[in-house]
């Protein structure tokens, strides 16, 4: 053993062995070690500040990405102990560092359940670090502890200096193994969205975060909103047309449970409604959201029956006509919350549903009594949204008709593929009939299947589901896809297994792809998050090497890169063409480059993020001009928007 071990006794082999599993199999401990799991162990320590901030010790915490793409977290809470925990006989700050589950042992009560991982963050961070530094300010000292190569203890729990009593708190540093994650560089931006959302969820809490890789003297960004919640909705609204001017914030306890929800209606037919529980998003919603969503539904068809807006004889507002253009998020702090559901992305525990909707349907209703003006807008818009769901419904009838598929093969714009099992079936959606035309020659006709698209599909962003029923593309889209749409929707009937959107990759060809990504992304969500959409990748250019041999390259760099592998008299001899649209391949070139499944280069379009991609079509393709000006020029081209 390593002389800096030797005051290690054998329950201290136990320890490393349990950071040793955490290196053997990082992915049953944070996911994944690819860019997203780099990402994931600074929310690991940042997490034990937040329940600092949530246990009212801490209301300031600095997130720094250093220049060598280490990471220092520092908060201002009461600093890890650093007495000697008679179990491990070390301190507390290296047993919360080197022993796995030590945070649920230790750290008790509060809202701790981060993401689940259980309060063992700390140390599988150090684990998977190549090292870690920890300085607690406490007593009016400085301690600081080093670790090295996965958790091994370099320096133990020393003192270094002096502080002023009244200063508290800890800092670490770590820097990822690099031989554990595939990339060991920090995203600024994906901190950014995070680190944002957090100080949304935690009112009052200051975070900043600093990039300090480049030379400038920065201060870093601020996100502190004394709103919580409220601002969020804000900031989510603001490339959309309000329709009242306050948002509603409500909030309630008891038992310890916390909960809170924050709402306001805009112009648009979409809605953003968003729920967490302890600072994490609940992607499958669950007993908070339920309970909202019902009050919600309950209050709004009483206050409409009582004020004869919905007459004796109409049937009742339904669910999904109340949330039309609502942006809401829904709050809850849990201290024992039990996590649902095969991503664990729903809360289950069904105490909350009803102080949920007690919280909310007595605030809500004290809302509409006291702004009648907001009331009536709101209640016009759910009696709007309800006749367009009845004019959708009759118009669904048409894609849902057997015989309809017969038309549309009939009508020759879908070229289907023979095979009939969904899992090797493909469908690509194509720019332009002569792109098409050759689409359909070059393709696979046992599994591929082609879809032509005659100019530009319509902007539902800014159109109902009536009215994108009633555009010829979109019904042949949905069609041909066999899910149907709205509250019909069954992904399990989906008839292909990729979805290939295939455009130019000009201006035009950027545009068409985000129309028929919005589309997806609005009425068909779960297909996208299932993983079934993909954007091809045609060429940039051709190198002619001789007569039946071409080479081709995706962009300039691949280029450059090929280039560089050819000899000088190879490189002289080349003939570099430039390639033109889709549309001027010929069938062959169509295959080699786009559909053939040895040779094609395809995109996945993944939503990481909902939120921000929600944000990103409502920017892209909403009503208000200034929030797209902007965002356009912050994301250079539409082709970089990868949602
Ligand atoms: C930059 C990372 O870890 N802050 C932090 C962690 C702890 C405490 C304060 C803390 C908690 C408690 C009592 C308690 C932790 N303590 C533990 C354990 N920032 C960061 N700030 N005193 C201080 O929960 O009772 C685990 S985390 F286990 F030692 F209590």
């Amino acid at each position: 053993m390593e002389n800096k071990l030797e005051h290690y006794d054998a329950s201290d082999i136990q320890v490393l062995e349990g950071l040793e599993a955490v290196r053997k199999r990082p992915g049953m401990y944070i996911g994944t070690t690819d860019v997203k799991g780099l990402h994931h162990l600074v929310w690991e320590i940042v997490d034990n500040s937040i329940d600092e901030a949530l246990a009212g010790f801490c209301d300031n915490i600095e997130i720094v990405i250093n220049k060598d793409n280490s990471i220092t977290v520092k908060d201002n809470g009461r600093g890890i102990p650093v007495d000697i925990h008679p179990k491990t006989k070390m301190s507390t700050v290296e047993t919360v560092y080197t022993v796995l589950h030590a945070g649920g042992k230790f750290g008790g009560g509060g809202y701790k359940v981060s993401g689940g991982l259980h309060g063992v963050g700390a140390s599988v961070v150090n684990a998977l670090s190549s090292w870690v530094v920890v300085d607690v300010y406490k007593n009016g000292k400085i301690y600081e502890v080093k670790f090295i190569n996965g958790g091994k203890i370099e320096e133990p729990l020393h003192v270094i200096g002096e502080c002023e009593e009244a200063r508290t708190g800890t800092t670490v540093t770590f820097k990822p193994d690099n031989t554990i994650f595939d990339t060991d560089i920090y995203d600024y931006e994906t901190l950014k969205v995070r680190t944002r959302e957090l100080a949304f969820l935690n009112k009052g809490l200051k975070l900043t975060l600093r990039d300090d890789r480049d030379d400038e003297d920065t201060q870093g960004e601020v996100f502190h909103y004394e709103g919580g919640i409220s601002e969020y909705v804000k900031y989510l609204n603001k490339a959309k047309t309000p329709i009242h001017e306050d948002i509603i914030h409500l909030e309630g306890e008891e038992d310890g449970v916390m909960f809170e929800v924050a709402m306001q209606y805009n112009s648009g037919y979409s809605d953003s409604i968003y729920s967490f529980v302890n600072n994490i998003n609940t992607h499958d919603g669950g007993t908070h959201e339920e309970g909202v969503r019902r009050a919600l539904t309950r209050i709004i068809n009483n206050y409409a029956r009582k004020n004869n807006i919905l007459k004796e004889k109409d049937d009742s507002l339904t669910g999904d006509d109340v949330k039309e253009g609502l942006t809401m998020i829904v709050s809850c702090k849990h201290p024992n919350p039990q996590f649902e559901g095969q991503t664990k992305g729903r809360l289950g525990n069904s105490e909350v549903r009803k102080l949920a909707d007690n919280v909310f349907s007595e605030g809500f209703e004290r809302f509409l009594l006291e702004n009648p003006d907001a009331a009536r807008i709101i209640v016009e818009k759910a009696m709007t949204a309800s006749r367009a769901r009845v004019a959708a419904k009759r118009a669904r009838e048409l894609t849902r008709r057997k015989s309809d598929l017969d038309v549309v093969n009939f009508g020759g714009k879908l070229a289907d593929c023979k095979e009939k099992d969904p899992s090797v079936c493909e469908i690509f959606i194509v720019e332009g009939d002569s792109a098409g035309g050759s689409a359909k020659v070059g393709r696979n006709s046992m599994t591929q299947a082609i879809l032509p698209l005659r100019g530009k599909i319509l902007n539902v962003e800014k159109a109902r589901l009536d009215r994108a029923l009633s555009n010829e593309e979109i019904r042949t889209i949905i069609t041909a896809f066999g899910t149907g749409i709205g509250d019909e929707f069954d992904l399990s009937k989906l008839r292909y297994n990729k979805i290939i959107i295939m455009t130019d990759a000009d201006v035009d060809g950027s545009h068409i792809r985000v129309l028929l990504l919005t589309l997806f992304f609005r009425f068909f969500r779960p297909i996208v998050e299932a993983g079934h959409v993909y954007a091809a990748q045609p060429p940039l250019f051709g190198v002619k090497l001789g007569k039946n041999d071409t080479h081709y390259c995706l962009d300039e760099k691949d280029l450059d890169d090929y280039l560089n592998t050819l000899t000088e008299t190879q490189r002289k001899n080349c003939i570099i063409q430039r390639m033109k649209g889709l549309g001027e391949m010929d069938a062959d070139q169509l295959n080699e480059t786009t559909m053939d499944i040895k040779t094609r280069v395809l995109r996945k379009i993944t939503v990481e993020d909902a939120i921000a991609a929600d944000a990103a079509f409502s920017k892209l393709m909403g009503e208000e001009v200034e929030p797209r000006r902007q965002f356009i020029e912050e994301n250079a081209t539409y082709s970089d928007l990868d949602v």
